[in-house]
């Protein structure tokens, strides 16, 4: 088990996190202004398990993520303008306007590719693995899915090479699914960890809330797999954010309110549950306040710097022009 890390390294993980809440946030913002067409996919609720794995990856690690994919990227440190305006289809995001929400990428942030494709980010970790390997990179391959990306055949063949042949992956798969519900129900293996156990696979199932139980579980995952000991399955158990399946953006849990984290009984409202119980955003400030590692006004100025980045990062998508209509064919292959 890893050490506790100081309470500066505790306050920038925060940050982290709390930067994906406020860029997600901005994102369903843009969505009610209709400026972009689409649904939105958001890490509200995962944030904790999302910052801190990025917290432990180094900047050579090869991450794959899926259509659930604004945290990652952002938490690994791609720049939250360019990433707004490629959601919103502009000439200066991140893929110039043409990969928009679902296939935002950043390879100066270390990810290959985007995966809308249920279960394609298992498959393109495993050869990021194979490849890290060959070339004798201590460099790791991370896949990042979710629960339902479990009954897809691809995860069985992936994890089945990546266990034969030894490889430097770390498998990520965040569980929102209730027991027994869609879409995990459609595998039949009694627990997701059953699948990837199966095929000699270290298996570790954390607390997806709790950003400190994270960063070292996957601190330690990560030592074992870039010491060569093969790949491991990290699970995160997470309840799923109640905007997850809405088709109309709006904010059913409220833009976040930090002072919730130390004065929960003015938490209320349908999704109170939720809000008081499971989001990691509001348990990480009360943890960190409660055992005095920082002071509320040390969390409040957090959320103004990042609150601010955010605002910046709206300007700057907003400014940023349309691509061109004679450029639409740039980077076709055929
Ligand atoms: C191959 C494939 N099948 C179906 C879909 C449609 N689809 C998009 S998201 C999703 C559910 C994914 O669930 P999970 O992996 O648990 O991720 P979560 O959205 O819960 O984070 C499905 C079936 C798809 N994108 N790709
Ligand atoms: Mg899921």
């Amino acid at each position: 088990m890893a050490e506790t890390p100081k309470a500066a390294e505790r306050i920038a993980l925060f940050e982290r996190m709390l930067l994906v809440r406020r860029f997600e946030e901005e994102v369903l913002r843009v969505a009610q202004a209709h400026a972009y067409v689409g649904r939105q996919h958001l890490h509200i609720g995962h944030e904790a398990t999302g910052a801190a794995v990025a917290s432990v990856l180094g900047p050579e690690d090869l991450f794959h993520t899926t259509h659930r994919n604004h945290g990652y990227l952002i938490a690994r440190g791609a720049d939250p303008g360019r990433a707004l305006a490629e959601i919103m289809g502009r000439k200066d995001g991140l893929n110039s306007g043409r990969g928009g929400p679902w296939h935002l990428c950043d390879r100066a942030a270390g990810f290959q590719s985007t995966s809308a494709m249920v279960g394609g980010s298992v498959g393109l970790a495993v050869g990021a693995g194979f490849g890290l390997k060959k070339q004798g990179k201590t460099a790791i391959g991370v896949a990042h899915f979710g629960d339902g990306t479990l009954d897809e055949g691809i995860c069985f063949e992936s994890f089945n090479l990546a266990s034969i042949l030894q490889l430097p992956v770390l498998f990520l798969c965040e569980n929102n699914a209730k027991e027994g519900q869609r879409p995990s129900s459609m595998l039949a293996a009694r627990a997701l960890r059953d699948l990837p156990a199966a095929l000699q696979i270290e298996t570790v199932v954390v607390d997806g809330r709790d950003a400190d139980a994270v960063r070292d579980a996957a601190a330690d995952a990560v030592a074992f797999i870039r010491a060569g000991k093969g790949p491991v399955f990290l699970q995160a158990q997470l309840e799923r954010w109640p905007g997850s399946h809405q088709t109309r953006p709006e904010f059913p849990t409220g833009v976040t309110d930090l002072t919730l984290a130390w004065d929960r009984d003015r938490i209320s409202g349908t999704h109170a549950d939720w809000i008081r119980d499971h989001d990691g955003i509001l348990l990480y400030a009360a943890k960190l306040v409660a055992e005095k590692a920082v002071s509320r006004d040390d969390i409040l100025a957090v959320d103004g710097r990042v609150t601010s980045r955010i605002q910046a990062a709206r300007a700057f998508a907003e400014d940023s022009p349309f691509p061109d209509a004679a450029s639409a064919a740039d980077g076709v292959f055929a």
